[in-house]
């Protein structure tokens, strides 16, 4: 483990490590983004140097991208390999049914489609982002930029008939102008509190012209790694 990590970092760490555990020679993976799936490739970047591992990797972001070309970790496209065997991303919360909110780091369009497209995914995180129901993370919903102000109040008004607690939806900005993902796209955060019925949300968000995708990850998901700063990685 790499030396004055704090404790949050540690733990990031030790889940990313007993994930790339998981990974065997010639497997195609998901390079998912964040902190916690920076460990990752780096993780995975330490077992190709070592032992000679010959994986080929899809990665969920420009930065991941960068990161991992950095690091030597080989890489291809979606549409090149077609289908995954394994994806290996963070997450902002998940529940007991491993449903997931992601998308605090605006990367949730390519990783719900990477994620989908994989026969496992594996979410690794530290144990903050374990809750009983999710939606205290503001939820992510990416939309196009045309009519934006439209699209944000038609989600407002759908929220008001769906089991939330909190309404308030706001733009994602970055410094005085709206944040732009990967993909060209605006990102709207639903300040819900709680979510009562994720899988409803879901399904009713992405019927909203101008949404392209959501941040609540349903079903999608197949293993939790929680790391801890004290070495311990649960697997769930
Ligand atoms: C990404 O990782 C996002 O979907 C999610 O928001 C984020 C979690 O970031 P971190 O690992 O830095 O906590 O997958």
């Amino acid at each position: 483990m790499p030396a004055d990590l704090n404790p949050i970092d540690k733990a990031k760490f030790i889940a990313a490590k007993r994930a790339v555990g998981f990974v065997q020679d010639g497997m195609k993976l998901g390079l998912g983004t964040g902190s916690t799936a920076a460990w990752m490739v780096r993780c995975l970047a330490e077992r190709i140097r070592e032992e000679g591992l010959r994986v080929v990797g899809v990665p969920t972001s420009t930065r991941t991208a960068e990161l991992a070309v950095s690091l030597g970790v080989p890489l291809s496209t979606l549409d090149e390999v077609k289908w995954l065997d394994l994806t290996i991303d963070g997450a902002d919360e998940f529940d007991p049914s491993l449903n997931l909110i992601k998308g605090g780091g605006a990367a949730l369009l390519q990783e719900k489609i990477v994620a989908t497209a994989s026969d496992q995914m594996i979410v690794i995180t530290d144990a903050a982002k374990e809750v009983v129901q999710l939606g205290a993370f503001p939820l992510p919903v990416e939309v196009i930029p045309f009519g934006w102000q439209t699209t944000k109040a038609l989600v407002e008004e759908t929220l008001v008939s769906m089991d939330v607690l909190g309404r308030d939806v706001t733009l994602r900005m970055t410094g005085d102008r709206p944040l732009v993902t990967d993909e060209s796209n605006y990102i709207l955060d639903l300040h819900l509190n709680r979510i009562g019925n994720p899988r409803q949300l879901a399904l009713v968000l992405n019927q909203i012209p101008g949404v392209v995708e959501n941040g609540l990850f349903i079903d999608i998901c197949d293993i939790v790694i929680i790391g801890h700063a004290d070495g311990r990685a649960v697997v769930r």
